[in-house]
Order: C-alpha cells, then structure tokens, then sequence
C-alpha cells in the first residue's frame, strides 16, 4: 500500500469529505493504490442497501433520484448517490438539480453525491461502479441509489447489481412501456410511472399492470419470450409493485420508498439477500479475473501478435479458434 493510502481510508471513514472523494477517485481508477484501500475498505462494507435507478432517457430518474434522496434524508437515513450518466445534472459532484429542493441536501453530511462517465473506466463500467458504491458503503451510507440510462447493456448490468432495482418509466415518450422495449421490464423490482400529472400515466401503468400480470398476452401486445421472462423473474415470490409519481413536487415518493424498503425486507425474510450478494461477488470476481488474465496474456504475448493474428484470420491463412490456442498456448 502506497504511504498516502491508510490515512486517507482512515479520513474517509471518519467523514472528512474531501478524503472520500479522493478516494472514490482513486477507486475508480483502478491502481494498485486502488487494490490496497478496497482491500483495506472490505470488512467494512456489506451493510448499505443498494438501489439501482434504471429507465428510458429523459423519464425523470435524476429528479426522482434527488427527490428520494431528500425524502430518505427527512426521514433519517443518509445517503449515496452514484450517476452514471454524462448527461445527467449530477454534474461534477454537484447536485444541480431543482435547486431550491436540492438546498435542503447541499451542505448536508447525510449526503454524498458522485456522478461518473460511463465510458473510460479500465475495467469496465460495472466494475468502476461497483468500487464506487463500496466505498460509499463502508463510509456508513444507508442507501447507496445508483442511476443510470437503461440504454446499453453495461448499464443495464450496472442497475441489477443492485439490491434493488427501480425501473422509472414515463408517458409521452411515444411508447406506451418504454421499458418493456429495453428488456428492462424483467429486472424490475419496483416500477415507477414517473411525469403522473401529464396525460397517458394512469394507461401506462395499466399496461405495466397487464404485463406484470400476464394478461397482456391476450392483447396481444407482449411476445412470448417477454412474459415467460417476467414470469420467471416473479418466481422468487415478489410482484413488483407500481407507483405513480411527479419526482417534481415529489408526489408518490414516498410510496416508492415504501416499496424499496418492503423489497429489502422480502429479499431478506425469503434469504433471496444473501442469495443474490453470493451471486453478485460472483460475477464480479469473473468479471475481475477476465480482465486481469487478459491484461497478463497481453502483457505476455503484445498487441502487436493479437493484431497480426486478425490480419490472418482475415486474410483466412489461420482461424479465430486456431488463433486463440497459438494466443493463451496448450
Ligand atoms: N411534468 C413532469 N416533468 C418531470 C417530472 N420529473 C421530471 N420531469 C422533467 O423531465 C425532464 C427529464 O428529467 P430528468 O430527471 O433529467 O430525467 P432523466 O431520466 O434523469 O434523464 P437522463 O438522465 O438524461 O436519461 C426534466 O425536464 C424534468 O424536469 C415529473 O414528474 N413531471
Ligand atoms: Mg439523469
């Protein structure tokens, strides 16, 4: 461990402000300071609940964020907040959102909001993502809410490595369920129908019932493949629950905290809590060792052989497969 390292865990976990941001920095770049402070950081954390914020662009996710923050603020809790979203108010740290609300947060040390760029993390978003949140978790953040744009599918995994994940969708958007479209539908654990004071919510979220429900198979409106998904993903007992709500006076906010809370509780009455850790450490220790076995393979043989390779299995003197075992050798 670098010598700068120890103390600055030390500071962070005491609440020095400036010393958490480094170090969530440092994390995000994945040294081998990074290593050392995460290693230092570990026994630490375990106890944040994490929840994700996924959906269309533009559905409201960040105001609803802001808003969940502000509400679970009044009622006690302290909170992280991880953007993953260029686009996004979060902007440089600073919340920038519906600036009279956000009043209420800024200054506040139950608060602590980091927005990061969802490209240029060495390995990976999900696993710059993931060093982020644990840091926020062993630093004492009750809920950690972690948005970002259900657009690709890094951002996608980004949403469901969480405890919890809330998909917001919206009316007006030209689709009647957007996320349905963006296959976000099946890791929905909560579904919020954000933007209800403009026409179109209440049908939107009738229709999210109907899917939800399985009834929407007789309208025709939902594939095969969708609702067998759904319905799998509602085998471990939990029917999401929908929520109508205007992130923009906060109406229904509540509610949705409710829900997240009542899915904390289900995920840890049914022992699905562990479950899903084990399978969450699990994939992000592949995840890791993919990327580390290939920066040494790399390292090993050079760019220079991998690009000659593609140039032969184009020009069809060699195969992919043949290439891969002359690459990682017998
Ligand atoms: N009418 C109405 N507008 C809302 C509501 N919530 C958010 N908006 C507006 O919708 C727009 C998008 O809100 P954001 O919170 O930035 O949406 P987002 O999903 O985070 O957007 P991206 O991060 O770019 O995908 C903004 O102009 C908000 O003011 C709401 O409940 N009702
Ligand atoms: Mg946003």
């Amino acid at each position: 461990m670098g010598n700068v390292e120890p103390s600055l865990v030390a500071q962070a976990l005491e609440g020095d402000r400036r010393a958490l941001a480094r170090l969530i920095s440092l994390v995000e770049d994945e040294s081998h300071d990074a290593y050392a402070a995460l290693a230092a950081l570990h026994p630490r954390t375990g106890r944040a609940h994490v929840v994700g914020v996924t959906g269309a662009p533009g559905t409201g996710k960040s105001t609803l964020v802001n808003e969940l923050a502000r509400q679970l603020r009044a009622g006690g809790a302290t909170v992280g907040v991880v953007a993953v979203d260029p686009s996004s108010p979060f902007t440089g740290g600073a919340l920038l959102g519906d600036r009279v609300r956000m009043r209420d947060l800024v200054g506040d040390p139950g608060v602590f909001v980091r927005s990061m760029a969802s490209r240029g993390n060495p390995g990976g978003l999900a696993q710059a993502t993931g060093n982020v949140v644990r840091v926020l978790d062993a630093a004492g953040f009750d809920t950690i809410l972690v948005e970002t744009v259900g657009a690709g599918q890094a951002e996608v995994d980004v949403a469901h490595a969480a405890h919890t994940t809330v998909v917001v969708e919206a009316p007006g958007l030209g689709d009647e369920v957007q996320a349905l479209k963006a296959g976000l539908l099946e890791i929905a654990d909560v579904l919020v129908v954000n933007k209800a004071d403009r026409p179109g919510a209440a049908r939107a979220a009738q229709a999210l019932e109907m899917v939800i429900n399985g009834a929407a198979s007789r309208e025709g409106s939902v594939s095969r493949g969708d609702l067998t998904r759904m319905t799998e993903a509602n085998t471990n007992g939990w029917k999401p629950p929908i929520v109508q709500t205007i992130a923009l006076d906060g109406t229904g906010v509540q509610e949705v905290i409710h829900a997240v809370a009542a899915h904390r509780e289900h995920l840890h009455g049914s022992g699905l809590w562990a479950g899903r850790e084990e399978a969450r450490i699990e994939k992000e220790l592949l995840d890791v060792l993919r990327t580390e076995l290939l920066d040494r393979l790399l390292a090993r043989v050079g760019r220079e052989q991998v690009r000659d390779l593609a140039r032969r299995i184009a020009e069809r003197e060699t195969d992919l497969y043949t290439a891969v075992r002359t690459l990682v050798g017998r």
